[in-house]
C-alpha cells in the first residue's frame, strides 16, 4: 500500500502541469533576486568527465567521439585533489558571494548522485562520491550560495535523439516525454538533495533546439512548487520567458552582440547576469593560456554592476579537482580590490545613467560611486539628469573633496588634483 501511494506521488510529480504563464514569484522569490542582485560576483565552474581530456567541455563533440567510447573515461575519473573547501576559499578571496557548478553538461554525465541514471559520478566513476553535495557543504559553511548549471541539450541519450528533425515539437522516433521525464526527476534530485543553499537552477542548450516543446511549463512549475525562493534562469540567447526569474547573458553584458548570443531584448523586471571565462574556455582546457589580467576582471565587475547586472567568472578545474595556480593567483589579486572597493559594487544597483566613455556609475542609498576606468577627455565629469541635491563629493581612495556644480544638464563634477588608477579611480558623491 506505502509503494503504491509513493507511485501516485511520483506520479503527480512528474506529470502535473503548473502553469507559468501568468507567473507571479513568490515573497521568497522576490527576496532571492534582491539577495542575488546584493552579491553581485560568482564564480562559474565547469568540470565534468571531459576535464580529463584537457580540451573542453565540448571535446566530444568537436573531436568527434563516439559516445560509447567517450563513456569509458568515466572510469578514470577519480579527483583525488579534488577538495570543496579549498574552491569555497578560493572563489570567498575573490570576493565572489556564490557558486554555479556544472551538475550536468552537454555531454550527459551527470556530476551528481542521482537514480535517474547510472551514468553519473556515483555509479560510472571509481570515485564514486558526490562532489556537489561536498560542495553545497562548504558553500553553506562559508555563506555562499550554491546554483546548479543544467544542460538540456544530451548528446548521447536516445530519448533526446541529438541530431534528430523535429517535428510538432518533439524529435522524431524518440521518446521524448521520457527525456522530458528524467529531466523532472533530476531537477527535483537537485533541489531536494542538497539543502537551502541551493539557490538557482541555471539551464543551458536551449539554443540546440529551438522548435522544441521543451515543457517549461512543467518543468518551471515543478520547480518553483519545489523551491519557491530558487531562482530559474535559461540560457537561451532569447526574451525572457515566463516563470524566469532572472535573465542570462553569455559573453556579453546585456543589449550587447558581439557573440551573436545577444540576440534577444533586455528585461527590467528580473535580475540580470553575464558570464564569461577566466581564459577562453569553459571547461579545464590544457593549451589555453588566454589568462585574463585582473585589470579586465575587475572592469567586467565594474561594468556589469553599471549594468545592474551580476559577473558570474568561470574557472574550469583540472580533472584532478584542483583549480590551477593562474586562476587562484588572478582572482586572489581581483579579491584584494574588492576587499578595499566592495562597497561601491556589493549591495549596489546600476542603469544610474547610460555607460560613458569614460566609465559607469553604481548607486546604493544615499551614495553614487562614479567608476572613472579612463581619464576623460576634459578635466571634469557631467552626470546628465541627476536631480537629487548633492550633499558632498570626494575621491574615494584618498577622501579628497572634489569641487562640483548642479546645473538643469546635470552635475558637473571637477578632477583638479586626481591622479586616475589604472584600474578604476571612484568619485563618491553623497546626496541629500
Ligand atoms: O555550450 C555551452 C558552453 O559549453 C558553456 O556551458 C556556455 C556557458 O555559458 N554555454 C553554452 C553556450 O551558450
Amino acid at each position: 500500500m506505502k509503494k503504491f501511494v509513493l507511485i501516485i506521488i511520483c506520479y503527480l510529480l512528474l506529470n502535473t502541469s503548473f502553469s507559468q504563464t501568468n507567473y507571479q514569484p513568490s515573497a521568497e522569490n522576490l527576496k532571492s533576486r534582491q539577495d542575488f542582485q546584493d552579491r553581485k560576483f560568482g564564480m562559474f565552474i565547469h568540470w565534468g568527465i571531459y576535464s580529463l581530456l584537457g580540451d573542453g567541455e565540448w571535446v566530444m563533440n568537436v573531436q568527434k567521439i563516439p559516445y560509447d567510447k567517450y563513456k569509458r573515461i568515466a572510469n578514470a575519473f577519480y579527483p583525488h585533489d579534488f577538495n570543496a573547501k579549498e574552491w569555497v576559499k578560493i572563489a570567498k578571496t575573490a570576493g565572489m558571494k556564490y557558486i554555479t557548478i556544472t551538475s550536468r553538461h552537454h555531454d550527459g554525465f551527470s556530476m551528481f548522485d542521482t537514480k535517474a541514471t547510472d551514468y553519473d559520478v556515483i555509479d560510472a566513476t571509481p570515485y564514486k562520491k558526490d562532489p556537489l553535495k561536498d560542495l553545497a557543504i562548504a558553500c553553506k559553511e562559508e555563506g555562499l550560495k550554491l546554483n546548479f548549471y543544467y544542460s538540456l541539450l544530451d548528446w548521447g541519450r536516445k530519448d533526446y535523439g541529438f541530431g534528430k528533425k523535429i517535428v510538432n515539437g518533439k524529435p522524431e522516433d524518440t521518446d521524448w516525454d521520457s527525456y522530458i521525464n528524467f529531466m523532472k526527476a533530476q531537477l527535483t534530485e537537485l533541489l531536494t538533495n542538497y539543502g537551502d543553499v541551493v539557490a538557482g537552477i541555471w539551464f543551458d542548450g536551449d539554443w540546440e533546439r529551438k522548435d522544441a516543446n521543451w515543457h517549461y511549463d512543467e518543468i518551471y512549475g515543478l520547480i518553483h512548487r519545489l523551491r519557491p525562493d530558487v531562482m530559474i534562469g535559461n540560457n537561451h540567447h532569447t526574451d525572457l520567458k515566463p516563470g524566469e526569474d532572472y535573465q542570462l547573458f553569455e559573453k556579453d553584458l546585456p543589449g550587447n552582440n558581439s557573440h551573436g548570443w545577444g540576440t534577444g531584448g533586455v528585461s527590467n523586471e528580473v535580475p540580470l547576469e553575464t558570464c564569461e571565462t577566466i581564459n577562453s574556455s569553459w571547461g579545464f582546457n590544457i593549451n589555453d593560456k588566454g589568462y585574463k589580467s585582473v585589470k579586465t576582471i575587475i572592469q567586467y565587475i565594474i561594468k556589469a554592476a553599471g549594468h545592474n547586472t551580476n559577473f558570474l567568472l568561470n574557472v574550469g578545474p583540472q580533472a584532478d579537482g584542483k583549480i590551477q595556480q593562474e586562476f587562484a593567483d588572478t582572482l586572489k589579486k581581483v579579491g584584494e580590490w574588492l576587499q578595499l572597493n566592495g562597497e561601491s559594487i556589493y549591495g549596489t544597483r546600476g542603469n544610474v545613467i547610460a555607460t560613458q566613455d569614460w566609465g559607469t556609475v553604481t548607486a546604493k542609498e544615499k551614495k553614487l560611486f562614479i567608476h572613472i576606468l579612463k581619464a576623460p577627455s576634459q578635466d571634469f565629469i557631467l552626470l546628465p539628469r541627476e536631480t537629487q541635491k548633492v550633499a558632498s563629493v570626494q575621491s574615494y581612495s584618498s577622501k579628497q573633496s572634489l569641487k562640483w556644480k548642479q546645473q538643469p544638464e546635470g552635475i558637473f563634477i571637477y578632477l583638479d588634483g586626481i591622479t586616475f588608477s589604472t584600474i578604476d579611480e571612484i568619485i563618491e558623491v553623497t546626496l541629500k
